[in-house]
């Protein structure tokens, strides 16, 4: 997941109880590490921000979906206090503030900041004396922590698709990339660059052994370094990039633009489009998804949609690009 925090849009009604909420969700996967109560409380915050009218008791609110006896509570105290205690205390409680502010490196996940925590490592700049206790994926986040934390304009990404397009279809025009993540769901901005690339000739179902998959996407990669677009690499496998690009390494922008997390994944065409809802997400709309999926019969992952208790031969996804459209 990128790392920026989830925000809610000021133009809600519920924004600040969404704000709130969505701290609560963030100590609970990065201080307690319980995802359970991470979900919930994000389920919640995205229910109320779809909510068109200010919630005035946790009552109404839990009429709404997502929203539980506890979240109302909480609702409740807030409306009439103006605060909660529970996140008065996250935010006095060093070691929750230490994790919290280890934890916006990419890379450093909560149990790698809790270890380092309990090493006595409290800070960023406790982790810029000590970067023999980063691997290479830490220190390349921490080298970009400012610019990795700045949200990427729509325009940003829209160029850089273009610079990415542009180069493949000068080595194939058999490529296909999409860009996915927040920034196909059509948000003003996102925390980082979700790349899917496809060949239409690299299919996973007839596995053609002379298509090499590994050297294609090497190339791929490659190609996107030389033009000066990917600027730093955190990991390269067969089919997945992880790495930090900059728009202005490629082309002339009025001012230097900040380096961007971009991730790269190479997938088989008759596997593209299911993976294009995936990555799409957001992760919690992907589970409604797949929850209502197996309502109606059907297992909906990110490589296929194929009735329930069938073979991998019998999957749909071949027809999938109509899912997308
Ligand atoms: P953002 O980068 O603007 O913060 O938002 P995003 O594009 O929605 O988030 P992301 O963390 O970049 O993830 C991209 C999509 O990948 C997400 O919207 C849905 C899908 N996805 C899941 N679960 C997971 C997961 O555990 N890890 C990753 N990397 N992606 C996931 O549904
Ligand atoms: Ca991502
Ligand atoms: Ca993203």
């Amino acid at each position: 997941m990128s790392k920026r925090k989830a925000q809610s849009s000021e133009n809600n009604p519920n924004h600040d109880i969404c704000e709130l909420l969505l701290e609560l969700a963030d100590y609970e996967r990065n201080v307690s590490r319980n995802i359970h109560k991470y979900n919930a409380y994000r389920k919640a915050a995205s229910t109320l921000a779809a909510h068109p009218t200010r919630v005035k008791s946790g009552a109404e609110a839990r009429k709404l979906p997502g929203v539980g006896e506890r979240i109302a509570k909480k609702i409740d105290e807030f409306l009439e206090t103006g605060k909660l205690r529970k996140v008065e205390n996250i935010r006095n409680d060093d070691s929750s503030k230490a994790i919290n502010e280890l934890t916006r490196v990419s890379g450093i996940g909560p149990a790698k900041a809790k270890e380092l925590v309990d090493s006595g490592i409290k800070s960023i700049e406790d982790l810029k004396k000590n970067k023999e206790k980063l691997n290479h994926h830490q220190l390349i986040g921490l080298r970009y922590l400012e610019d990795f934390e700045k949200r990427i304009p729509r325009e940003e990404i829209q160029q850089i698709e273009a610079v990415i397009k542009k180069q493949l279809a000068d080595n194939d025009e058999k490529y296909v990339a999409t860009i996915c993540g927040s920034y196909r769901r059509g948000k003003a901005d996102s925390g980082d660059i979700d790349v899917l690339v496809t060949h239409t000739d690299y299919m996973y179902t007839t596995r053609d052994k002379s298509h090499n998959k590994s050297k294609v996407f090497k190339d791929v990669v490659a190609s996107l370094e030389k033009c000066g677009l990917i600027v730093d690499t955190i990991s390269q496998g067969d089919s997945k990039f992880m790495g930090a690009c900059r728009l202005s390494g490629v082309q002339k922008t009025p001012k230097e633009t900040p380096v961007r997390r971009l991730d790269i994944r190479f997938i088989p065409y008759d596997q593209f489009y299911c993976a294009i809802l995936y990555f799409t997400g957001s992760d919690l709309f992907n589970k409604e998804m797949r929850t209502h999926a197996l309502s109606k019969g059907f297992t909906l992952n990110e490589y296929s949609l194929r009735p329930v208790g069938s073979t991998d031969k019998e999957r749909l996804s071949g027809d999938s690009s109509l899912l997308v459209q």
